[in-house]
Order: structure tokens, then sequence, then C-alpha cells
């Protein structure tokens, strides 16, 4: 594709950021805690606008309930809006609470699984609450030790839970499920990969879809390849980017490796531009969101890195060259194939996206600029101030 067209196609790309990147996170083994972490909603929104701001591409937030729960859900969407953002997916927690210790959905108790449910349709009040469009479901169940459970039951008992949770539905709004192989289950998870989520979307129906989250594979796996079928079936859904070295380490996007997210980025373009417009439907309204934890890293400054990443990456993958490697897959010249792909990747796209933002009204280097605002010491101390005033209860945190 040539760079005036790219730039164009630039114009719809998008990524949520999680409410949850911008607070605390720590480990099992602790939190350090960051003196300008988010902690209230409104800290949060207007973190998210600060990403939106100075990148041009973070427009939504998704919110995680209860962390980010309010009494009055009517002026969260005002709230958003005041600060250039609006609301994203919703995440419902069945995870944390003491009565999810053996599961939530696929629990045992039908007292649980009704709790989960109706957490699940709050959920979906939330989201029609706040314009949002969809709710983003992730599931800690499964077992930590061998004979723990009937893995089959436990399956049934999902599928109903999930079949309630679908009809409360309203027409328009999708129903994102994420897998994950393992963690915090370490004998076998309920939802463990993209064929066990997309079996449960084919019994739910057309507002289901996957959520591919890059973490949540074994060592290996070709995430592209999955990404690949699941356009093809018309459900996927959406992507959650962070990277990994070892397991789900919700790194910055591109910290470890930035190849692997190039050639993701390959299959969801080369889904944009599939001649079969089902395909081209369900890659244009692929979600795109972060899933990381600042890891140490001032919170802000760590979404922008990502942002910038992941605008880099996309771009690169625009500027394939989709003609020539289809002549040359004809021709089985297996290295024409690879040339091309990495003529693409090693283009320094820098320049390209300085304009792109220029044309925007936007600085050309978002992370300088928005380092160079002082708004970081800004909120410091005023976020100091606030949680003197408040008292250490105040607000949701994240893990840990
Ligand atoms: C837990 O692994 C997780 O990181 C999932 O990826 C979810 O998307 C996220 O938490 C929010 O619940
Ligand atoms: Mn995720």
């Amino acid at each position: 594709m040539d760079t005036a067209t790219a730039l164009r196609r630039l114009d719809h790309f998008t990524v949520e950021t999680p409410s949850w990147g911008l607070a605390d996170s720590g480990t099992r083994f602790g939190t350090f805690r960051q003196p300008w972490a988010a902690k209230l909603i409104d800290e949060k929104f207007a973190d998210a606008g600060q990403v939106h701001a100075y990148t041009g591409i973070c427009p939504r937030v998704a919110l995680h309930i209860p962390w980010d729960r309010t009494d009055d859900w009517s002026s969260i969407k005002a709230l958003a809006n005041q600060h250039g953002v609006r609301v994203g997916a919703i995440n419902p927690n069945v995870f944390q609470d003491p009565d999810y210790q053996f599961g939530s959905i696929c629990h045992a108790d039908e007292r649980v699984r009704a709790k989960a449910i109706a957490h699940h349709r709050e959920c979906i009040d939330i989201a029609v609450a706040t314009g949002s469009d969809a709710i983003s479901l992730w599931y800690a169940d499964g077992t930590n030790y061998p004979g723990q459970a009937s893995f089959r039951e436990r399956k049934h008992r999902m599928q109903d839970s999930l079949a309630e949770v679908y009809r409360a539905l309203p027409a328009g709004m999708r129903m994102l499920i994420e897998y994950k192989f393992f963690e915090p289950a370490f004998y076998h998870t309920d939802l463990q990969d993209w064929g066990s989520a997309l079996l449960m979307c084919h019994k739910l129906g057309v507002q289901a879809q996957v959520l591919v989250d890059t973490g949540h594979h074994a060592q290996g796996t070709n995430i592209e390849h999955i990404v690949a079928i699941l356009l093809d079936e018309g459900r996927l859904g959406g992507f959650h980017f962070n990277n990994r070295k070892y397991a789900d380490d919700d790194l910055t996007v591109g910290a470890i490796n930035p190849y692997e997210l190039f050639l993701i980025f390959c299959e969801l373009v080369a889904g944009e531009e599939d001649g079969d417009a089902a395909v081209r439907a369900t890659a244009r309204r692929c979600a795109y969101m972060f899933d990381q934890c600042p890891n140490h890293k001032p919170t802000v400054e760590s979404i922008i890195q990502s942002a910038v990443c992941v605008q880099e990456h996309y771009a690169k993958a625009l500027l394939v060259d989709r003609a020539g490697l289809e002549q040359a897959r004809a021709r089985h010249d297996l290295v024409e194939c690879e040339e091309i792909l990495k003529d693409a990747y090693s283009t320094d796209v820098r320049p390209m996206l300085c304009d792109w933002r220029r044309s925007k009204g936007l600085d050309a280097h978002p992370l300088k600029a928005f380092r160079a605002s002082g708004y970081t010491q800004r909120v410091m101390p005023e976020r100091i101030a606030r949680r003197k005033a408040a008292g250490a209860a105040a607000g949701s945190g994240a893990f840990g």
C-alpha cells in the first residue's frame, strides 16, 4: 500500500486504554505504590485523556467492575467526555470475591453461579448507561489439582451461565470472550484456549466473539495464525495488546518481541483488506485494547509507549507489498515472501507517523511532549493530598 493510502487508514486505527493499567499494580510479592497512579475514576479518565491527547489514537477507556464502581453511572459518560474520552468495554470481575474461590460461572453451587450471572447483568446495564457497546469477559475459573472437579460438568455450567448472560445482551452489544491457558488456576482452566472460546461463541450466537490476549498462550504459540482463523470464522472480536517474556507478564507492547506484533498486525491488516466482505467487516470491527500493567513504570508514560508502538507496527503492516507477496507465494518463492515482510518491518515509519500527528494538530513526538508538559509532576501532589484527605479507604485499585 502506498504511503498516502496508509496515512488515511491510520485515521481509523484506535486502541482502548484499560482503567486498571493506569492504577497501581503489582505481583503476589507486593505492590510498589506510585504516588501519581490513578485510583478514582475521574483520575483514570484524566490520565486516559492525556494518553489520547498526545497520541490521538486512544479515545476509549475500558472499565473494570467493581474496581471502577460508582453510585451514579448516568454522569460517567459526561465525566469521560470532559476528559476527551468515552467509555469502552465493561469488564466484570468474577475472580476476587471469596465466593469465587472454586469458580464463578462454572461453580458447582447454583447460588454462586447466580451471583456471577447477576454481576454480568449489572455490567450490561452499566454498558448501556455509559454508551458502551461491549462487555469483555475473562474467567479465572479452573482447578488446581487433578481430580478436583469434572471438566465436563464445569463446561455444561459455563454454557448454561453464558447463555443466560447472552440472553440479557441488548441488540448491537457484543460479548467478548477471552481465554487464557493457566493462572490463577494451575491444573486446568475452563476457558483455556481459542478453540474453547470459539466453541462457546458458536453455542451462544453472533454477538459473542473471541478476544485474544497476547500473553495468554504457551510459549511459541503462533498467535497470528489464531488471529487469521478467528477472522476467517467471523469471530475475532477483540485483541488485548501487551508483551511478555515468560507468562502473562503484561509488559509494555513491543518490549520483548516486536516482530511477533508485526506478524499479528500483518494478519489483522490482511483481514481488513480481504476480498470477502464478511472478513473485512470482522477485522474492521475488532476492538483493539491494551491490557498491560505499569510494572514500575510511570503509568501514563508506559501506555503512551505502547500506543506509539502499536501504531508503528500497524503502519508497517499497512506498508506490506501485498500484490508482490501474492505473486511470490504463487511462485513458491519463500525467500521473496519473507523479504517482502522484512522490508515492511524494517521501514522507518516514524517520519510518516510524525506527519500524521501534525496533520491532526498533535505534537509529532507524544512521549517527549507529554514529559515536557509536567502533567505527572502536577497531579502527583494533588493526588497525594487527596489520598491523605480521603484516608486509605478511598477508591479502588487493581490486582494487589
Ligand atoms: C488476567 O489475566 C487479565 O489480565 C486478563 O487478561 C483480563 O483481560 C484482565 O486481567 C482484566 O480482567
Ligand atoms: Mn486480557
